[in-house]
């Protein structure tokens, strides 16, 4: 049974937890994660008074979907967390049946408020405001519920079960605040705009910001202004030229993401996506791998902007029971407007390399075709990777069949151990020595009739030897000249049954679970490998183990 979208498992729902957790070779070192239960998507981050908080959808009760409260956890450099108690969780009519997702906005005055969807007991999805008790305390442990809740609920046709995860608020020119609600009508996907002059009363615009057909519910909307050159952050409710707009939406069809960039007209607010950009599964993707119900916030103290993401287990239900947990955020990342417009670019928060340990460095190594070179010196299972490709030729590069439009498929079909012209080449992590077991994160270049295209995949399908495991392959295609920069850089953050790489200096991304069982700890090895007939040079690769940052207690 599927309500709303997660999977509900009764039986299973309130599973006590063994006190010690049963299997502990798959949990992160680094990566954001409670001692346990389940966790999805990350809810309301924000900067406050010098403190980043992160509240998440958390299940106290067991490691399935259910239960559901805004867990809380506070940092002052978004790597080490510390635990609270959960902000908000069932109490009041208004959310008796779960507090579910939502976002964060500073009101003027310096004052935060997080709007979140609950969940009545009809089952209806109602919105709802929540405000810290007290601005003094530096974590803002407690927040107050006004019983004027809900602010906004599911009347004049909307569908009360497809009503749901309020975006940060944006302030317009007419001194009224402006939310958009994710909803579907049919199968259109739509991102209903409401208006507020107190934050109180909230009245539903007449159109949606933005709807698009065939994509059925919009779950977890964001919405927010990027600059028009350079890295830096903009505020959600900053207007004017020099800027673009960003409208992601996760589809819960598909359960992936999408975004694309447009201009937002706030005199009739309207978003209207740029011609080449596509709502729909040929869109832009943040991440095109296990990533999910994503939101940024604008981090004030740094001038960035910052996105969180999900990312669920690919084991079995019955897995994650055995093992007390399920899910755990991605690595926060910096995210900015690509100079060429296309696209948005991606980049783990600078503060990840504080907790780089002991580093492995290599330059100007030439990996001839079908060659592997091993990485070695340093604890690779809990590892960060940098490495810059040198191509010699794409001389050999295989044609390119313009009935290729689906990455990932492609990806599928000439994975890691399929020999091609320029490419595979990249990475094999967490592998185990002779390679039964390996996660191939690489590129493949084809010449096209005009140009050349590059294709970035992420391949476990040899990331275990235990039968039964889900191990879904991935790709997206690189939006780069390839020709003209002969070179192309890859980084992977390798973390037990993480893989999170980022391509071409940010531009295609993709994160992957997987349960190696020989390749575990101090038996995982990492290997640049080229499976292609060019020759490929490695100019140069830094690799650092990580340390294990404070992580909720555990
Ligand atoms: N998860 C929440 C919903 C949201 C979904 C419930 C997305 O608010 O639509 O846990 O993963």
């Amino acid at each position: 049974m599927v309500d709303g979208t997660h999977v509900v498992y009764h039986e299973l729902m309130s599973t006590s937890v063994p006190s010690i957790v049963v299997d502990n070779q798959y949990r992160t070192g680094y990566h954001f994660q409670p001692p346990k239960n389940w966790i999805n998507d990350p809810n309301g981050p924000m900067y406050y008074n010098g403190v980043y908080h992160l509240f998440y959808q958390y299940n106290p009760k067991g490691a399935v979907w259910g239960n559901i409260v805004w867990a809380h956890s506070v940092s002052k450099d978004l790597i080490n967390w510390i635990p609270l108690e959960p902000a908000i969780y069932p109490s009041k009519p208004f959310d008796i049946n779960g507090c579910w997702s939502g976002s964060a906005t500073i009101l003027p005055g310096n004052k935060p408020a997080i709007l979140y969807t609950g969940i009545d007991p009809q089952n209806r999805q109602v919105q709802n405001v929540a405000y810290p008790k007290n601005l003094s305390d530096p974590y803002l442990r407690e927040w107050v519920k006004p019983d004027y809740n809900p602010i906004i609920e599911p009347t004049n046709g909307l569908n009360a079960s497809s009503f749901r995860d309020p975006t940060t608020a944006w302030y317009g020119l007419d001194g009224r605040w402006r939310i958009v609600i994710g909803s579907k009508r049919k199968h259109r996907g739509m991102a209903i705009l409401y208006r507020s002059k107190d934050f109180v009363h909230w009245v539903r615009a007449k159109h949606p910001l933005h709807s698009a057909n065939g994509t059925g519910m919009w779950e977890c909307p964001d919405f927010y202004p990027v600059a028009m050159g350079g890295e830096l952050g903009v505020d959600t409710s900053e207007y004017g030229s020099g800027l673009k707009y960003v409208l992601k939406n996760s589809l819960d069809i598909t359960r992936y993401e999408y975004y694309t960039l447009g201009t937002y007209n706030r005199n009739v607010d309207k978003y209207i996506p740029d011609g080449a950009s596509a709502d729909n599964r040929s869109g832009l993707r943040y991440d095109y791998g296990n990533f999910y119900a994503s939101k940024t916030f604008y981090d004030q103290g740094k001038k960035r902007r910052i996105l969180w993401g999900w990312s669920n287990e690919s084991d079995s239900t019955r897995d994650d029971v055995s093992k007390g947990w399920a899910g755990i955020q991605t690595i926060p990342r910096k995210v900015w407007l690509d100079s060429n417009g296309r696209q948005l670019l991606q980049w783990p928060v600078e503060e990840l390399e504080s907790i780089r340990g002991k580093q492995v460095y290599m330059m100007n190594k030439k990996v001839k075709g079908g060659d592997f070179v091993e990485v070695s010196g340093i604890m690779t299972a809990q590892s960060d990777v940098e490495v810059t490709f040198e191509l010699s030729s794409l001389a050999k590069a295989e044609p390119f069949d313009p009935t290729w439009t689906d990455p990932q498929k492609l990806c599928a079909q000439k994975g890691a151990d399929v020999k091609g012209g320029v490419g595979p080449f990249g990475l094999l992590t967490l592998a185990s020595a002779r390679r039964e077991e390996q996660t191939a994160v690489f590129f493949r270049i084809f010449k096209a009739s005009d140009n050349y295209v590059t294709l970035m995949c992420h391949d476990p399908s040899r990331s275990s030897v235990r039968p039964g495991l889900y191990k879904p392959t991935y790709g997206g295609w690189v939006d780069v000249e390839i020709k003209k920069k002969g070179k192309i850089s890859l980084r992977s953050l390798i973390d037990h049954s993480v893989v999170e790489s980022f391509g071409a200096e940010g531009k295609t991304c993709m994160t992957s679970r997987v349960y190696p069982s020989i390749a575990v700890g101090d038996a995982a090895h990492l290997f640049v490998f080229n499976n292609g007939a060019e020759d490929v040079k490695i100019t140069e690769m830094k690799a650092w183990e990580m340390k294990k940052p404070l992580m909720n207690g555990d």
